[in-house]
């Protein structure tokens, strides 16, 4: 298997929980490289061309709320490009199920991960789920000349 590059997002809810440094603390021990990290402020368009995917969803106006920060007071994300051999699918290994309560309890959802009271799944971060996608949000999110070749 050729070493594959995958985009992580840590959600505004983890960096408004102090959880940045827990969740890379269960993402560093894969020993992928970090071939790209920057701060970002997310606008409604490229919130809304992220998940573009859910966007008949009844969240999907939640959702970029969620992703842009305005439910957590917390106007930016923290995204990185990791690469390694198998990396898409041993980041969501460790990532675990979308939703907290059915994610399994070592992973860093079902550690981090809940639904509010008021019905927002704060689910810490966001990692790419296949090869297509990993290509697709790294194009988004990255110019080419701010990942290490
Ligand atoms: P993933 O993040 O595990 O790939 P997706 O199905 O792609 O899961 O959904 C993207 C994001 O949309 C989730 O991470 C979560 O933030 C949000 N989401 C998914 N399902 C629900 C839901 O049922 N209610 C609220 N938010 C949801
Ligand atoms: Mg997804």
């Amino acid at each position: 298997m050729t070493a594959q590059s995958t985009l992580v997002l840590i959600k505004p809810d983890a960096i408004r929980r102090g959880l940045i440094g827990a969740a890379i603390a269960r993402l560093e021990p894969l020993g992928l490289e970090i071939i790209g990290a920057k701060v970002v402020r997310v606008s409604r368009d490229l919130a809304a061309e992220h998940y573009r995917q859910l966007r008949e969803k009844p969240f999907f106006e939640q959702l970029l709320e969620h992703l842009q920060g305005t439910l957590h007071d917390t106007p930016y994300v923290l995204a990185f490009v990791l690469r390694g051999e198998d990396a898409i699918a041993r980041v969501r290994d460790v990532t675990g199920a979308t939703h907290p309560e059915q994610a399994h309890p070592t992973t860093i959802r079902g550690s981090f991960g809940r639904m509010t009271a008021s019905g927002v799944m704060e689910n810490i971060i966001h990692a790419s789920a296949d090869a297509r996608e990993a290509q697709r949000e790294i194009a988004l999110w990255f110019k080419p000349e701010e990942l290490l070749g």
